[in-house]
């Protein structure tokens, strides 16, 4: 007899746009997937990497045991399947015994991307970590978003108060540094991108995108100018310095709780339009008229994404697109950007984060939220002392190939006393680990969208239950943090603290939240409420809410933060003014990109993701491929600071002279993998040539656009 069909609604975790999909199975198997229609936000759109959800789920590579290396037997890379009671007790026992050993700070955790996309690993981890406490706390932050976050502290009062584009009612997009037409978008959770920017131009708007490369997302733009890599703070400080000069500001509109921009106006004045057109390559005359634009628009957006966040000045790129928005009366305004008020809305209750409380013990990098830079990872483990990381915790990372310098932590993590890894797969991360946890599939645990909610160009909930059963004597990822969390707290004879599951969580947020039936809200939200309605419930456009939901101490907004104003000296010396003796002849700058058909380091296992021409391509400039005698399809030898790589050369007049591009994710070509498919696309890893000593030096982000390197022709 042939099982049943049935048919179930859940958001994609993939990647930020959080689409719906109507998923239809018979017994075991996922027989379609397909875009939900009655999504509000996704409006039935999917991306080709929803469908290879099944490949995930059926993926024999994907790991179902947990595993332990025989790390002593042979060359150490022979694994064996044991017992959830032996993974667990043995893992619980050395994370105890090694930090009693060498001190609170010898236990480095590195937390990755999907945590943030399956909600059992943001409520739980705590239940592990408040009883083994470090500073030597890492994640995906830290080359990613972290100056937005660090912007949303200063200007706003809380980390996650992270402006959003208003993208459905603006007439005025300027983007730099995001391609969404291959990220489906980023801290703008916006299913159908493409859509929603025709749209724009539709009713008589403009896109225009800044970026080194002729991106997808630039393709479609009304405008596209190329700029020099890392140079966008100029750009933006001139835009600033536009407005201010032309008494363009608008800010004055808000009223007192805005303060400070007097003496940014001030810090801005030699950032004049011809200089930022010398040091970008933009002609002045498009500088003065995007800063006009942003200002006489009604409806006008500035938005930064990775160019712009993941370079030597992304924290001061964002604290002037901050002001950029404010001076130009774009904040908080319908059409501008704007805060969602998700239904489970975690800013009251949790932690505000905070800056530079302490530093890293190396190189005296400062905190975020608690967290280390990850460029210092390495450094951390293999510099002896009080305080060298010995035993690491990762959990749904991969930092070998998505951290600067991975090559360095390849190496580095080989001479951990213990590493334990919660993680399906046997990556190149991973296989450093003496344990992995593997937790169960997406398809057999809940979903709830717990962070993109709260950055989407929409207000919507939905919550999902399994499509599949959990198998049995398998654990989710959540319930690896508690049985750990209770092993650890017998070991050191604490109460362990019990912590309701996250469905329970989330119900509470639910019912507490703006929208919930314990606040009298007329929708009446609860648990309940939301799963009867499994394609999701509309919540409506985004509304103003300032000064209302400001947490600074004095609810108000200060734009003058003094360190990122100081940090301009440093913007003036190494880009205004650089010592051209520094420079080699032959540099080029390295940038990254994104393809729609992968998402970071782990998708590259499904056939139909990775099928097709190869990806992983150094793009050059004709003009660059012909001065460096660089064919196309031929290879090219990239000499960062750190190391040499040899790539595919794939010419194309998409990227700017002098700019060389390189997608990161790839290198799968290392011993001991256990992911057949992505190692027959192995690729090679950008991060082997990204540096770690270069960073953002004001918020310790990564810089990995803008590195420089030289380019010989590779036989
Ligand atoms: N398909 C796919 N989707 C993804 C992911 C993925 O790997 N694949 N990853 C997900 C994640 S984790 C994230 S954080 C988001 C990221 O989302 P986005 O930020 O939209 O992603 P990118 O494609 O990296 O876009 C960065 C753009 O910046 C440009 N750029 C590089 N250097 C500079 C510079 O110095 N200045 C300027 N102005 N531009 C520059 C690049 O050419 C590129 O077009 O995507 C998410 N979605
Ligand atoms: N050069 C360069 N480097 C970059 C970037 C860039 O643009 N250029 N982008 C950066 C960005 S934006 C990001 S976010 C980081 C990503 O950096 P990471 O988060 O470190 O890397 P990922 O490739 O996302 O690896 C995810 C890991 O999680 C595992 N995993 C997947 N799903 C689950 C799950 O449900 N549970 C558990 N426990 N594990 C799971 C996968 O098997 C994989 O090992 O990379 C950064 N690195
Ligand atoms: S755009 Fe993102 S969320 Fe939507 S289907 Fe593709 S991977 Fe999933
Ligand atoms: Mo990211």
């Amino acid at each position: 007899m042939t099982a049943e069909q049935k048919t179930h609604y859940r958001a994609c975790h993939l990647c930020e746009a959080i689409c719906g999909l109507e998923i239809v199975t018979q017994g075991e198997e996922v027989i379609s997937i397909k875009g939900d229609k009655n999504d509000p936000l996704s409006r039935g759109h999917v991306c080709p990497k929803a469908v290879a959800l099944q490949d995930l789920h059926a993926d024999p590579d994907r790991l179902r045991k947990p595993m332990k290396r025989l790390r002593d037997q042979g060359d150490g890379s022979e694994w064996v399947e044991i017992s959830w009671q032996e993974a667990l007790d043995t893992t619980a026992q050395k994370l105890v015994e090694i930090r009693q050993q060498h001190g609170d700070n010898s236990l480095g955790v590195y937390l990755g991307n999907p945590a943030v996309h399956n909600y059992g690993m943001l409520t739980h981890p705590p239940v592990l970590f408040k009883q083994l406490k470090t500073q030597n706390r890492f994640s995906a932050t830290s080359v990613d978003q972290l100056p937005h976050h660090l912007v949303g502290l200063w200007f706003y009062g809380h980390k996650d108060l992270i402006t959003i584009p208003d993208i459905d009612n603006t007439d005025y997009f300027l983007i730099l540094g995001g391609n969404p037409l291959a990220s489906n978008g980023s801290l703008m959770t916006v299913p159908d991108v493409r859509k929603r920017l025709k749209a724009i131009q539709a009713r008589g708007g403009k896109v225009v995108t800044i970026d080194p490369r002729r991106s997808e997302t630039a393709d479609i733009s009304t405008e596209h100018h190329f700029i020099k890599p890392g140079t966008d703070a100029v750009l933006l400080l001139a835009l600033l310095n536009v407005m201010f000069e032309k008494g363009l500001t608008k800010h004055q509109g808000y009223g007192a709780w805005i303060e400070g921009v007097e003496a940014v106006k001030e810090v801005v004045k030699p950032f004049s339009a011809e200089i930022a057109a010398k040091v970008t390559g933009m002609s002045a005359d498009a500088i003065v008229d995007i800063a006009t634009s942003l200002a006489q628009t009604e409806k006008a957006v500035c938005y930064g994404r990775m160019g712009v966040s993941v370079q030597a000045f992304g924290a001061l790129c964002h604290w002037a697109i901050q002001n950029i928005n404010i001076v130009a009366g774009n904040l908080d305004k319908p059409g501008g950007v704007m805060f969602p008020l998700p239904a489970v809305d975690t800013v009251p209750n949790s932690n505000p984060g905070g800056f530079a409380r302490f530093h890293s013990r190396v190189r005296g990098l400062p905190e975020f939220n608690g967290e280390l830079p990850s460029s210092t990872l390495a450094e951390e483990i293999l510099t002896e002392g009080e305080g060298q990381i010995k035993v690491l915790f990762t959990g749904a990372g991969n930092p070998v190939l998505s951290t600067p310098n991975g090559a360095q932590l390849d190496r580095a993590l080989e001479s951990l006393e213990f590493m334990v890894s919660v993680d399906p797969y046997l990556n190149e991360t991973t296989r450093h680990a003496d344990i992995i946890l593997p937790p169960t599939s997406p398809l057999e645990h809940d979903h709830y969208d717990l962070a993109f909610h709260g950055l989407a160009v929409r207000n919507t909930t939905r919550y999902n239950p399994p499509v599949f059963d959990k198998p049995e004597g398998a654990l989710h990822d959540y319930e690896i943090f508690t049985a750990l969390g209770e092993r650890v707290a017998a070991l050191l004879g604490n109460e362990p603290k019990p912590r309701s599951e996250p469905k329970d969580v989330i119900a509470l947020g639910l019912a507490y939240g703006p929208y919930g039936e314990q606040q009298g809200h007329e929708l009446g939200l609860t648990l309940e409420k939301v799963s009867a309605n499994p394609s999701g419930i509309d919540l409506g456009e985004l509304k103003p809410c300032l000064p209302e939901r400001l947490k600074t101490a004095d609810q108000k907004i200060h734009c003058d933060q003094s360190l990122a104003m100081a940090d301009i000296d440093r913007l003036w010396s190494e880009v205004v003014e650089p010592n051209q003796q520094d420079k080699a002849d032959n540099e080029l700058l390295l940038i990254g990109r994104r393809h729609v058909r992968s998402c970071n380091s782990w998708m590259h296992n499904y056939k139909r993701l990775v099928k097709g021409k190869d990806r992983c391509t150094l793009m050059v400039n004709p003009a660059d491929a012909s001065k460096l005698s660089l064919q196309d399809g031929g290879s090219a030898t990239v000499t960062s600071r750190i190391n040499s790589v040899d790539v595919t050369v794939e010419v194309t007049d998409e990227l700017m002279p002098g700019v060389v591009s390189l997608p990161h994710g790839w290198g799968h070509n290392r011993k001991g993998i256990r992911m057949a498919i992505a190692v027959e696309h192995a690729g090679v890893s950008v991060n082997d040539l990204t540096d770690e000593m270069f960073v953002d030096k004001l918020s310790g982000n990564a810089a990995v656009n803008g590195v420089p390197v030289a380019i010989t022709a590779a036989s």
